[in-house]
């Protein structure tokens, strides 16, 4: 296969490697299977296409030659926006899904019903508790942990008021703006079916009422992200710096490779527990170096910054693993895993395991996790990888070398940690210092997902290097996290190599300061897609402290390569935090010129934050400089 055509597929060395491999072995990819889409469906594309009812689905031309409104009456503007809003529903269903099977994991565990699930970090417990307004005084850890998961669990049906995670979590300006627009959400599961009643048939045919509602529902969404990311820090502890690494080249030959994919740490960090106690059953089935866990997606992330268990890959590279011919079992629980997979088992021996109730793959095999015994379940399936050790076909076995050095586990506590090296009595104080003095012109989040119509990694790595060398201070979760880091920009000679001076200056003082013997990495690893919540912490905090709303600071965000749902739903809920928000691919909203207009414009004058659309790279990374030039400005700056 011609280099071109392979760089258009991925610029990971390692993936780029595997391609050829699939197609010498008759393998289809993720690729092949995109080819075989082509040409994709005009109005889907534009998001002109309506099958909210049986009378359809409905389409609206275009090219004002055919149908401007489907059977029912509704026009492009309305099919467009309830199309978004579902959307965001649906991402927000999954975020949120995940943290409230965390809040139930809690909640029995705090009434001694989960032996396998202790609070790990008590003083996140405490903090969440006392943010929530809960009195610790005399309480037992395990009452407060009662208290919290009650609470949480509370926060997802309908209650009066606002909820919880959704108002404690922001800018008291923030809140002020969101109660004049009518957008701070209740309960969780409220907001989403809300959006699933007003776009039914028949419902709300108002555009800009059904995008105010798809904001509120993103909200909930931040609510459900920041609850993810509280409720897995107070069961399995806070990340704290960690060096590990990234990319298929951390796949062993003579160990035992189990990865650990899709979102949730509730299993993942259960086997990576267990593992420790099994290495000699490993060795002993002829694994001379034991267990090798690696981590895919998420929950590849969760266990790479709480236990620095290495990231093999992410998103679309995920088929990649298996043609290794190394990987014994793939462990899954929910969100982001290609049913795909599932067929891979005809030509390779890995054994593809399902876990939860609610994603079981047709030819996958599913042993379903039960929290009472989390650790007895945990121990089967790591046996299960065991067994397919020795069921490997050594003509097929074919390791990428490449990998790449990764510093992960920048919680919000762990940044702050560092800058209290500098700083000890106020720490946020160097950090903003250093914006106000244009050392760092501004912070960047990058997120989400890679997308099989984008080279992989090529947008993430671009936009980032572009920021970077323009001082751009730079944080990182979900798949685009591990596509940085794979490509070694998650480290301390990164920071040498591509930061401006005024970043290499700050970093470097901080790593320093933080006993790092060198700069932080050019990037910092905050986590999975719910770690979003964690950037939004640091950047209230610096809010709070200048005294001004989150809509001021120099402060943007970027998907580059966005993918599922929940990208959509993140990225509303940035632009709704006033943050302006890039996306790298055409999300399906070109058919209505007024949700165009209202997403890239006009949001602006309500939320301060706003969609930047841009596909190509480069100009991608100049509007964010703009933006970022912009802000400064009205700071004064
Ligand atoms: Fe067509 Fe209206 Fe039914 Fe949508 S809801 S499929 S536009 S008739
Ligand atoms: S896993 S949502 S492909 S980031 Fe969070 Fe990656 Fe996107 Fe899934």
């Amino acid at each position: 296969m011609d280099k071109e055509k392979l760089s258009r597929m991925s610029a990971d060395p390692a993936v780029q490697a595997m391609i050829p491999k699939a197609k010498e072995e008759g393998v289809e990819t993720i690729w092949d299977r995109l080819e075989k889409q082509q040409p994709t469906c005009g109005f889907g594309d534009l998001g002109v296409c309506c099958r909210n009812c049986m009378q359809g689905p409905c389409r609206i031309d275009p090219f004002k030659q055919g149908a401007q409104r489907g059977v029912c009456g509704a026009d492009a503007d309305t099919i467009v926006a309830r199309n978004l809003i579902r959307a965001i529903a649906g991402g927000t269903a999954a975020h949120s899904g995940h943290a409230k099977h965390l809040a139930h994991i809690l909640y029995k565990s705090a009434k001694g019903e989960l032996k396998d699930y202790p609070v790990k970090d008590v003083d996140k417990l405490n903090a969440v508790a006392s943010r929530l307004g809960v009195d610790l005084e005399g309480k037992s850890v395990q009452e407060i942990a009662l208290e919290v998961g009650r609470l949480a669990l509370e926060e997802f049906s309908e209650k009066d008021g606002p909820n919880l995670w959704a108002a404690t979590n922001v800018t008291q300006g923030r809140v002020d703006t969101y109660l004049k627009l009518g957008v701070v959400p209740g309960g969780i599961d409220s907001a989403i079916s809300d959006i699933m009643h007003r776009t039914h048939y028949g419902c709300d045919a108002d555009p800009i009422n059904l995008m105010l509602a798809g904001v509120k529902c993103a909200l909930a969404d931040f609510a459900g992200c920041h609850m993810g990311t509280d409720l897995s820090d107070i069961l399995f502890g806070t990340p704290q710096p960690v060096v590990s690494e990234a990319n298929m080249g951390v796949l062993k030959e003579k160990a035992v490779n189990i990865a650990l994919h899709g979102h949730n740490p509730a299993l993942s960090d259960i086997i990576v527990q267990v593992s420790r106690e099994m290495q000699e059953e490993a060795k002993a089935a002829g694994a001379e170096k034991g267990i090798n866990l690696v981590g895919i997606c998420c929950t590849g992330n969760e266990v790479l910054m709480r236990h620095g268990v290495p990231s093999a890959t992410h998103s679309i590279s995920q088929e990649m693993a298996v043609l290794t011919g190394v990987l014994d079992a793939i462990v899954v629980d929910y969100q982001c895993i290609l049913p795909s997979l599932a067929n891979l088992q005809e030509c390779y021996h890995t054994r593809l395991i399902t876990t939860m109730p609610n994603t079981k793959i047709s030819g996958a095999e599913h042993m379903e996790i039960s929290e009472e015994n989390a650790k007895d379940c945990a121990k089967d399936i790591i046996r299960a990888g065991i067994e397919a050790y020795g069921k490997r076909n050594p003509n097929k076995i074919s390791i990428p070398e490449e990998k790449s050095e990764v510093v992960a586990g920048f919680s919000t506590e762990a940044i702050i940690g560092a800058l209290k090296a500098v700083d000890s009595e106020d720490p946020l104080k160097p950090l903003i210092d250093n914006i106000v003095n244009g050392n760092i012109q501004g912070v960047c989040l990058f997120a989400g997902c890679n997308n099989a119509r984008v080279p992989q990694d090529f947008n993430f790595v671009t936009v980032a290097k572009e920021l970077a060398k323009n001082n751009v201070l730079i944080l990182a979760t979900g798949c685009g996290a591990g596509s940085l880091a794979r490509h070694g920009l998650m480290t301390s000679q990164a920071t040498l190599d591509y930061a401006g001076d005024g970043l290499k200056a700050v970093l470097t003082a901080v790593g320093e300061a933080a006993g790092l013997k060198g700069p932080l990495p050019l990037i910092l690893h905050m986590g999975s897609c719910v770690d979003n919540s964690r950037a939004v912490d640091v950047a209230v905090a610096v809010a709070n402290k200048l005294g001004v709303d989150l809509d001021k600071l120099p402060v943007v965000a970027s998907a580059p390569e966005a993918t599922a749902e929940k990208a959509i739903s993140i990225g509303t809920w940035s632009v709704a935090g006033g943050l302006p928000t890039h996306v790298g691919v055409i999300p399906p909203v070109m058919g209505s010129a007024l949700v165009v207009d209202v997403l890239t414009d006009k949001i602006k004058g309500l939320l301060g934050g706003y969609f930047i659309v841009e596909t190509d790279p480069y100009k991608a990374a100049e509007k964010l400089l703009e933006a970022i030039k912009e802000r400064r400005k009205g700071l004064g700056l």
